[in-house]
């Protein structure tokens, strides 16, 4: 560690009277021996400290404070740019409760490696404690986790990503009862790395990785794998999805929670601009990436955002694509992975103008015009505080949440799925989520443009068995008196020439419309054997430069293709095995029935 970090000042003494978290604390240092201990305090002075300090270190490279102020970009090792499914295990007592989904290891066996690997790995370093709240202060729903990291990136991230350091301290006050999260960088060495998670004991340990879901502990691994773990047993929901509310020219408010698996258009969709089109209609982004979904007093589901920030992809997003997401960077935003451009400022592909010549790329080496490689990682994100967004909703910290009246499952699919498609009936809804389809992403390492089946968009993040999943999601019907009502769009259907049919983005709006119309139940729908579609001028085209043979294309039902995907999703529930909720597996059967029978066979 650079002589800089010993110039850290900041609360070496605990500032808790907290005895199980003080003990905690001294255990890992005992076993980490960092040569200084900064408890984190959230402060601006903190922030301005250990940012300095990140800067002296080379963490972070300042960008120009003129265009960007308190923005800066960081470079993460080339081997350590996503999430690592591979690498990511759950530690259950038996293999069974982790499910045929979840790499798995026993919990003395992953202690006992991951004690190894720790030992000593802080010496000359500096161990922070972060202690956060995923959720907002004071709700019931929200939880507090203490991240210890020698990683003053982590830090700085979990402060924009989180509600951190002394709310959360005073909201944990003197009880035992918080995610303990110990994350060493060890040697950023992909044969050193290990995303490990002990449900039982609200236990996560990670290594060997510096970047987002890898290492900000509170999002994937606390929200959503041992958050669906703790939500099974409690009786509510962990997802990975977006809230968003629409308000009607009337001022009529509706929620939507939707889950798309990564780099599928979350963010985009939480942020929405409605198109000239819907003059009067708003979008308010509630998240962009987990909801925490309760049944309230009322018989509807509610819903809060964990999250205080975006950890967004930063490719595609544009002015034009994602307005609201280009006005949330402009201060305070920590960027990862992207160019860097001769004035200080960013730059990635799929923004509003070309990269300027003399632009410096994500690993650092000068970038030409014309040259193969890309000038920002397509994983590169960026780190925004979500008060910077100019959609965030008025609701975003109501202890309470947001009602949610339609759930949506989406995956990017080439063929096959619709625009839209309203499930029959909540089995037949949790049989859309449970059969979900994607092609794969940049957002983990892996073969990219790959169809795989990704339930619910938690294939990666669901953190117990996947047939008991389905049962909980299938039990939850029972819990609610106005369920949601449960879609499935597909904004990624492609000609043959691998075209786009649907502009998407901003217009999304026109399908969203239809969405809210049929949940409220205020229009119409056409019946097919596998849903509800809209029927001919349901879905608004005016103002849109869509020819109807595209339009037909994109919302299309062949009755030959769904065959085929639910003959495919046979396998995959075969591989969930006894767990398997008997409901899908009918439910699969009936439709295929009704396809036959539709077909006269
Ligand atoms: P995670 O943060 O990984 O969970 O991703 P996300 O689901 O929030 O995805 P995001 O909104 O960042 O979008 C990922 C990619 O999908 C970007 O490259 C977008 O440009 C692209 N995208 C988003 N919405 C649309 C859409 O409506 N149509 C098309 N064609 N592409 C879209
Ligand atoms: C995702 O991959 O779904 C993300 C990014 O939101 S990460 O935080 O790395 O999981
Ligand atoms: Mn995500």
């Amino acid at each position: 560690m650079p002589a800089s970090a010993s110039t850290t000042a900041g609360a070496a003494k605990p500032p808790t009277k907290n005895k199980a978290l003080i003990k905690w604390v001294e255990e890992v240092a005992a076993l980490t021996k960092p040569d200084r201990i900064v408890w984190c305090d959230g402060s601006d002075k903190e922030r301005e400290r250990l940012t300095k300090d990140a800067v002296a270190d080379g963490t972070l490279i300042e960008l120009n404070q003129k265009k960007r102020p308190g923005c800066y970009l960081h470079r993460s090792n080339p081997n350590d740019v996503a999430r690592v499914e591979h690498l990511t295990f759950i530690c259950t007592p038996t293999k069974d409760e982790a499910g045929p989904t979840n790499q798995w290891m026993a919990p003395d066996e992953a202690k006992k490696k991951l004690t190894g690997l720790c030992d000593g790995a802080m010496r000359g370093r500096t161990m922070y404690v972060v202690p956060y709240v995923m959720g907002p202060l004071g709700s019931p729903f929200s939880k507090v986790g203490i991240e210890v990291t020698d990683s003053v990136y982590v830090v700085l991230n979990m402060r924009i990503m989180t509600r951190m350091g002394k709310p959360a301290l005073d909201m944990l006050g003197d009880s035992g009862e918080f995610n303990r999260g110990l994350h060493c960088l060890l040697d950023v060495n992909p044969e050193r790395r290990y995303i490990t998670h002990f449900p039982q004991e609200n236990l996560i340990w990670s290594v060997g990785s510096g970047y987002g879901g890898n290492a900000l502990l509170g999002k994937k691994c606390l929200a959503l794998r041992i958050g669906s773990y703790l939500a099974n047993r409690e009786g509510w929901l962990a997802e990975h999805m977006l809230i968003l509310g629409v308000e009607s020219p009337e001022g009529q408010k509706t929620y939507v929670a939707a889950a798309f698996p990564s780099a599928c258009g979350k963010t985009n969709f939480a942020m929405l601009l409605p198109p000239k089109r819907f003059d009067g209609w708003k979008v308010f982004t509630v998240g962009d990436d987990i909801a925490w979904l309760r049944p309230g007093p009322d018989g509807r589901l509610w819903a809060i955002n964990p999250e205080n920030g975006y950890f967004g992809v930063a490719p595609g997003t544009s002015y034009k694509s994602n307005p609201s997401a280009m006005k949330s960077l402009v201060k305070d935003t920590l960027f990862t992975n992207v160019g860097l451009t001769p004035d200080g400022d960013v730059w990635w592909e799929g923004m509003d103008n070309e990269a300027p010549e003399g632009t410096i790329d994500w690993q650092g080496k000068p970038w030409k015009k014309g040259a193969e490689g890309k000038v920002a990682h397509p994983n590169s994100r960026f780190t925004a505080p979500m008060a910077n967004n100019p959609v965030l909703s008025k609701h975003v910290d109501d202890p309470e949440g947001v009602p949610i009246s339609a759930i949506i499952f989406g995956g990017r699919r080439a063929t096959t799925v619709p625009l839209v498609l309203q499930s029959f009936n909540w089995v037949h809804g949790v049989f859309m989520g449970a059969t979900m389809g994607s092609e794969t992403t940049a957002a983990a390492t892996g073969a990219v443009g790959v169809v795989r089946r990704d339930p619910m968009a938690m294939l990666p993040f669901c953190g117990y068995n996947m047939g008991e999943y389905f049962r909980h999601w299938l039990h939850f019907r029972g819990l609610l008196k106005y369920p949601p009502r449960i879609f499935m769009v597909n904004w990624f259907r492609k000609t043959k020439e691998g075209k786009f049919l649907w502009p998407g983005y901003g217009e999304n709006m026109r399908v969203l419309k239809w969405i809210i119309d049929r949940a409220l139940v205020r229009t119409g729908g056409a019946e097919t054997p596998v849903g509800w579609v809209p029927r001919e001028g349901d879905i608004d085209l005016s103002g849109l430069d869509i020819s109807s043979e595209a339009f037909e294309e994109a919302t299309k039902v062949d009755l030959n293709e769904w065959r085929q995907e639910l003959e495919s999703t046979k396998d995959f529930f075969d591989t969930i095995g006894p767990t398997m909720p008997k409901a899908l597996k009918l439910q699969r059967e009936l439709l295929l029935g009704v396809i036959d029978a539709a077909q006269g066979k």
